[in-house]
């Protein structure tokens, strides 16, 4: 059965925008793809550190969650991921931020994603795809981190091209 699922990306170091084509490119072999703007954030964590570049993809697909999991870290490792540090730069995030409904929490995989409610470079994203998105029943649009939200757009939807 198809679901509905977002997925993060997140990338400060190379190519980032390019990275990211990439990525949505491979999710769209998964599935029906749609993509956000694309945004420039500064850094959550250590600040010295570049800018992020930030979208989400909505992602309609009939994979589990796990087995999508599979893929999305396969996906990174393909893009050449590095990881610096902790909370720090890396080439290439995918996170599986929501899938449809549902509540998940096991050694793999918490969904909602740990932090979404808190994070403006997930929930602008989100609503380009979804104006009228719920979270555990918060609509995001009257959240004070979207009101209050400073993130640039960097392009419109037309940074991947189908
Ligand atoms: N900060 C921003 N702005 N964007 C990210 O995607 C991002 N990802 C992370 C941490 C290190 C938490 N900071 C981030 O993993």
């Amino acid at each position: 059965m198809s679901q509905v699922t977002y997925i993060g990306l997140g990338s400060n170091l190379g190519d980032s925008q390019s990275i990211m084509a990439e990525a949505f490119y491979k999710l769209a072999s998964l599935g029906a793809v749609k993509a956000s703007k694309l945004y420039h954030s500064p850094p959550m964590g250590p600040q010295d550190q570049p800018h992020y570049h930030n979208a989400v993809v909505q992602l309609v697909t009939d994979l589990a969650p796990l087995d999508l999991l599979d893929q999305l870290q396969n996906f990174e490792q393909e893009s050449g991921r590095v990881r610096l540090r902790h909370w720090g730069e890396r080439t290439l995030d995918l996170d599986l931020l929501l899938y449809a409904q549902e509540q998940i929490q096991n050694e793999r995989l918490t969904v909602p994603h740990v932090g979404v409610l808190e994070r403006d470079f997930v929930l602008l994203p989100l609503l380009d795809l979804d104006p009228h998105l719920q979270i555990n029943g918060l609509n995001l649009q009257d959240t004070n981190v979207v009101k209050q939200s400073n993130l640039t757009v960097l392009v419109d939807e037309s940074w991947v091209n189908i």
